[in-house]
């Protein structure tokens, strides 16, 4: 019996010891199994040899194996439960994130100042109940000149500086032409609707022309079309005013000029007061103090018949807006190409 006990004694306090210099649950189990394992733990060989004891002796160290063996199991769990916590502790101190660090900065695109201004410009008019209409780049003849009042051999078609494809004809064997304004969607548009009818037409358009502060061989322009009954140059003139306004303030000047144009009668060109030298004259109006923004006129009769519209039944107004001026006007950019350069710190200033 005393050699029984004295070996309880030994596995409690070697068993104890152990356990506390365990830092692994892999050798947590191993000592578990040393001890406790159910064939060969140390603990386990004195419960199976309680039989061969006499009844006192079997209870005696039978309650001191059952004492020893709860310290053991006590101990292992504290000490799984202190290996798990660190465990725990460690991976969170590794993961963890200090949120009041700057994050990295994404960079982020924008669209160009140019569609911008065009996104703008149209929205002034479909917020007034306008639809947006679209027509092709490439154009024939008949949409970018006759059906809007430019017969064959006109003057007015010199004014354009066209853009021919010559390889590729239309229906009549004329050639397809690069459009040099909106106003063919004009056509295209009334072709294929009836009035009454408001639309906006967004687009690129092409003139071989030289390029300066002012002027490029590639630009936009947003057209703008009424057709109904009784539209007068008052309609227009208020239009054209509420869209300077919005787009400029409500300070912004207008003034309204007698101009031609074979589509309109009578046809106006309407000027902003240079917001670059604030009037008094500069490179960009030329000295003027003034700058071109738009042409408009109420719709020509021959263009309504070109249309098959009757020109006693309906009127109309009609406006071609230079995009590329009102970015400048709008923005202080002093010359136009800069639109154009894609440079990369001039495009971000938007
Ligand atoms: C036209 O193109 C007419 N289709 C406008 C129009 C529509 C008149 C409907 C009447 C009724 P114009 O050639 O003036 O007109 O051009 C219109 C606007 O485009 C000009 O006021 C100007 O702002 C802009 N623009 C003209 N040429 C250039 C160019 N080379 N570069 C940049 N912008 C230009």
């Amino acid at each position: 019996m005393s050699s029984l006990t004295d070996d309880l004694q030994t596995i409690q306090s070697q068993s104890l010891q152990e356990v506390e210099r365990i830092i692994s649950l892999e050798e947590l189990e191993t000592l578990r199994l040393k001890f406790l394992g159910r064939k060969d733990g140390l603990l386990t060989k004195v419960l199976q040899a309680l039989p061969t004891l006499s009844p006192a002796e079997r209870k005696d160290v039978g309650r001191q194996a059952n004492e020893v063996k709860k310290a053991l199991e006590t101990a292992l769990e504290n000490r799984r439960q202190a290996i798990e916590d660190a465990q725990i502790a460690q991976s969170l101190a590794k993961e963890s994130i200090d949120l009041t660090l700057p994050g990295t900065p994404v960079l982020r695109g924008k669209l160009h100042p140019l569609t911008q201004v065009l996104e703008e410009i149209v929205s002034v008019f479909t917020r007034l109940g306008f639809n947006l209409a679209e027509g092709p780049e490439v154009e024939t003849d008949d949409n970018n000149f006759t059906a809007l009042n430019h017969p064959p051999d006109h003057p007015a078609r010199d004014a354009h500086d066209t853009f021919y494809l010559k390889d590729l004809k239309d229906e009549s064997g004329l050639p397809l032409l690069l459009r040099t304004h909106t106003s063919p969607v004009q056509i295209r548009y009334m072709r294929t609707h009836q009035p009454p009818l408001y639309i906006v037409a967004p687009g690129r358009v092409f003139r071989h022309e030289a390029v300066d502060a002012t002027h490029s061989f590639v630009f936009h322009q947003v057209e703008g079309l009424a057709v109904d009954k009784d539209i007068s140059m008052a309609d227009l003139k208020g239009m054209l005013t509420l869209f300077a306004q919005h787009l400029f303030g409500p300070g912004a000047e207008i003034r309204f000029r007698p101009s031609y144009f074979p589509f309109v009668e009578p046809g106006i060109e309407v000027d902003i007061s240079c917001t670059l030298c604030g009037g008094k004259g500069c490179r960009v109006c030329k000295q003027s103090g003034w700058l071109e923004m738009l042409g408009a006129g109420l719709v020509n009769p021959n263009v309504f018949r070109a249309v098959g519209y009757d020109p006693r039944k309906v009127t109309g107004y009609a406006f071609g807006i230079g995009v590329e001026r009102v970015a400048m006007f709008k923005y202080g950019v002093d010359d136009m190409r800069l639109f154009f350069d894609n440079d990369i710190r001039f495009l971000q200033q938007f």
